[in-house]
């Protein structure tokens, strides 16, 4: 009889974002979320543990995490069975500043990824706005060699703290929100695999909900991550 063993499914989901745009929140409520659901089973948190206790105990605190510091690069390894098969997924939490000098670090984040995670808040704030399409372009232009190279490693757009924003329609808003700076669309034509999602990893102001005694309820947090799952 000829046995196979399952082999996990192992995955590098790289997170961008400027800062404070919510990439510390989004992994950590993430984590948690994914540990609550059905579907899943043996979830268990290989590096990072630490780190994520620390983070939930400011959020539970309803202080929300502290900025991460430059020089921090914290590995988050995760290990699960989703519907059965066992995925294992790699990310690093890392300053916004650090990402906005689009150097080494953005660089490394980009050529270790199988699938991104990139995240944007909606801020009207004309320098939010367009560090943000800046960083965008310059993602897509590094991986993909210059606009030369196919890609098909897939890429989620996700708008963040909808809680404030109330974002219906993530697709459209993209290109309403970033077309004044500039049209990514002149962009994005070596990209294969794109989708766009709108999240609150709290479901509302932290604090008001800790005044009023509400849990907190993320708000569609996970499906960016089940999309890249399906789709590297
Ligand atoms: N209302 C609301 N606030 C959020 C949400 N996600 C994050 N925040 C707040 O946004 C601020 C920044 O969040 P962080 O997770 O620290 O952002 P970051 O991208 O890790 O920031 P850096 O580490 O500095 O790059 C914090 O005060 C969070 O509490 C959300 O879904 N809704
Ligand atoms: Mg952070």
């Amino acid at each position: 009889m000829v046995s196979f063993r399952v082999l996990p499914k192992k995955r590098q989901i790289s997170i961008f974002g400027i800062r404070a745009v919510g990439k510390t929140t989004y992994l950590v409520m993430l984590i948690n979320k994914l540990s609550k659901m059905m579907n899943i089973s043996n979830m268990h948190i290989l590096a990072g543990l630490d780190y994520y206790m620390r983070m939930m105990n400011w959020i539970l605190r309803g202080e929300g995490p502290p900025p991460t510091k430059l020089a921090e690069r914290l590995l988050i390894h995760v290990r699960m069975k989703i519907d059965g098969q066992t995925v294992e997924v790699r990310t690093y939490d890392l300053a916004g500043a650090e990402i906005e000098r689009m150097g080494e670090t953005f660089r490394a984040l980009i050529d270790i990824g199988n699938g991104y995670i990139f995240l944007i808040e909606p801020s009207p704030d004309p320098d939010r706005k367009v560090t943000q399409v800046w960083l965008i372009y310059r993602f897509i232009e590094y991986l993909t060699q210059g606009f030369e190279k196919v890609v098909k490693k897939p890429i989620a757009f996700v708008f963040t703290k909808n809680d404030l924003y109330g974002i219906k329609n993530p697709e459209q808003f993209f290109w309403t929100y970033t077309s004044p700076v500039f049209n990514l669309a002149q962009t994005f034509y070596k990209l294969k695999k794109f989708a766009f999602f709108a999240v609150s990893a709290f479901g509302g102001d932290l604090e008001t909900l800790r005044m009023q005694g509400k849990e907190i309820q993320p708000i569609n947090i996970e499906k960016p991550f089940f999309w890249l799952i399906n789709n590297v």
